[in-house]
């Protein structure tokens, strides 16, 4: 595996890193049957996102556990990150002879200065629950567009914008040269900023392709307050409770990484279009 101070460099960088083999064999195959029933529950529902995206019921108390899982915590820590706050998790599975997602990016406060930092702010943990690669649905990626703009930048629709049937040929499914693949082994992590292109090939197999993605603030105490306070207002504290049912101590591993509850400050304006903060 390569070093923390490697993949932090990477991620600062290219805008994700790949970590190998944090996820247990025992939790990968707890989070296996867990999601399971919900794939199955949702095979007939109508496409979104070219497969299934739902938000994690945590019914399952293997969720609580993959939410504060140590190894990535840990990870967290060493790549210098000390103070991470957890969002919200999906289930994003790619059924069999599923479409590519379309490129995207996910930051939502590009009005904040801090838009512009090298550090991430909001970061993508992806957890594919399967080896995943080219057949199957792995991710792209289009390096550097966290903090740099690219062409692709002009034609990218926001989540709300996006029609549930965008056609194939839309430049939103462009094969750019410079997009790299991110195969994966199940268990891996993939590690991404929000701000970063990214898009999903294609699943051109029998086999399901599921991904458990989690959302986390990276260092919250260093986010501006406006920051700290849309994100309290969407995601703080008083809004989750860690069920009743998670066995033993998951639920108090998960409250420390709740986010504060608002403060009463100026909250920033969600805008998800680049515009000054992304540089030329
Ligand atoms: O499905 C995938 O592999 C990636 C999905 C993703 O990163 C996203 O929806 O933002």
């Amino acid at each position: 595996m390569n070093s923390p101070d490697h993949l932090r460099q990477q991620l600062f960088s290219a805008g994700y890193c790949v970590a190998q083999g944090l996820l247990g064999k025992s939790l990968l195959q707890r989070l296996r049957r867990a999601v399971k029933p919900i794939i199955k529950s949702n095979r007939d529902s109508p496409p979104s996102h070219f497969g299934l995206i739902t938000s994690c019921p945590y019914a399952d108390d293997a969720f609580a556990e993959l939410i504060a899982w140590p190894p990535a915590l840990k990870l967290l820590r060493e790549m210098g990150f000390e103070d991470n706050r957890w969002m919200s998790f999906y289930l994003i599975d790619k059924p069999p002879h599923s479409r590519p997602l379309w490129w995207h990016q996910d930051w939502l406060f590009w009005d904040d200065p801090t838009s512009a930092i090298a550090r991430p702010i909001q970061a993508f943990l992806s957890y594919y629950l399967e080896d995943t690669n080219i057949a199957n649905g792995c991710l792209r990626v289009i390096p550097a567009t966290h903090r740099q703009r690219h062409p692709i930048h002009n034609v990218l629709l926001t989540h709300d914008e996006v029609p549930e049937d965008l056609p194939p040929d839309h430049p939103m499914f462009e094969d750019l040269p410079e997009a790299v693949d991110v195969p994966v082994q199940a268990g891996d992590i993939v590690l991404g900023d929000a701000r970063l292109v990214h898009a999903a090939r294609g699943n051109q197999t029998a086999a399901h392709r599921p991904l458990l993605l989690g959302w986390y603030l990276l260092d919250f105490h260093l986010l501006s307050p406006p920051l700290q306070e849309a994100y309290a207002h969407a995601y703080g504290g008083h809004t989750f409770t860690p069920p009743g049912w998670w066995a033993g101590t998951a639920g108090e591993a998960v409250k420390n990484l709740v986010v504060d509850p608002p403060s009463g400050a100026v909250a920033a304006r969600r805008n998800r279009k680049p515009g000054i903060y992304l540089q030329r």
